[in-house]
């Protein structure tokens, strides 16, 4: 467990959904300004960069059933391993191995627009509401964690988000974004490349919807839907389409990602 040597045990946790941000006091009847400080100032400043970037938005929908399964073994495991198993881990695993074979979506751009960087590691970001407001920290290495591994950063990541208490380093090098806003509610989105970053995926919540299988018969399919963004200047469309499909096979077919993991 090379990267686990900060992690405590097992903290309680909460749902996304579960913690409504604290509102400001109702205003009465006089205007407040207030400065724009902490993770909002954060975001301020990479959300005015990024407005800069063309986005290409690309979505689908993935059935999970079986991820499903998997799943709910792992979160019966997941105590005895001193973490929790959500399905982020389960997505953040998929999205790593798909970006091996599509390592132009974890990559990064310089500013004078010439070079564009490959990066080794899969530092995968996890967009997180917290108490101070979005912040998006990274699990370093994807790569090579295991899905424990991922869990338990994750874990201390959120953790640490709601304390805002997210060290730098946490904040730094990240190489690709996974947002699950589906942890509070809806189906799309259309989520905003966070610099310089070239590519963002947005996760929504999980539902039944009624589908056909391969023999035209209609069964209950567990669905998340998938919003990706991509740089234009550097990735066209028919690699972002591919990269999705191949996540969206390990998805579907859990058994196939665990195949894939060294
Ligand atoms: N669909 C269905 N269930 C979901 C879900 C989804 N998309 N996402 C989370 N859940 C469920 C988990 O399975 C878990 O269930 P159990 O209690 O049975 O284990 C529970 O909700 C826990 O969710 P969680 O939110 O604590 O954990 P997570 O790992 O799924 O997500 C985090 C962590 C940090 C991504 C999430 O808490 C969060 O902050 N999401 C919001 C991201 C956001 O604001 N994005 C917008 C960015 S742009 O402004």
């Amino acid at each position: 467990l090379r990267f686990l040597g900060h992690i405590g045990p097992a903290e309680t946790t909460s749902k996304a959904s579960d913690q409504p941000r604290p509102a400001f006091t109702p205003l009465s009847g006089q205007d407040k300004t207030i400065p724009i400080r902490g993770y909002t100032r954060i975001m301020m400043k990479t959300m005015t960069q990024a407005n800069t970037i063309p986005h290409f938005g690309y979505n689908d929908e993935v059935v999970v059933n079986r991820l499903i399964d998997l799943r709910a073994q792992l979160k019966k495991l997941a105590s005895e391993k001193g973490t929790k198993m959500s399905y982020m881990p389960l997505f953040i695993k998929a999205a790593s191995l798909a970006l091996t074979q599509y390592p132009v979506l974890n990559a990064s751009l310089d500013s004078s627009l010439e070079n564009i960087t490959y990066k080794s590691a899969h530092n995968i970001c996890v967009a997180m509401d917290t108490p101070g407001g979005l912040v998006v920290p990274n699990i370093k290495h994807c790569e090579q964690r295991n899905l424990w591994e991922i869990a338990l950063e994750l874990n201390r990541l959120q953790e640490a988000g709601k304390r805002q208490q997210l060290d730098r380093n946490d904040l730094a090098d990240g190489t690709f974004t996974l947002s699950n806003i589906g942890a509070i509610g809806g189906t799309y989105a259309s989520p905003v490349i966070f610099p310089p970053q070239v590519a963002i995926g947005a996760l929504g919540k999980i539902e039944v919807h009624p589908r056909y299988d391969n023999h035209m018969q209609i069964y209950p399919a567990h669905i998340v839907k998938v919003s990706w963004a991509a740089d234009h200047r550097v990735i066209d469309g028919a690699t972002m389409a591919r990269f999705s499909n191949l996540w969206k096979e390990y998805l579907e077919n859990p058994a196939l990602m665990i195949a894939e993991m060294r």
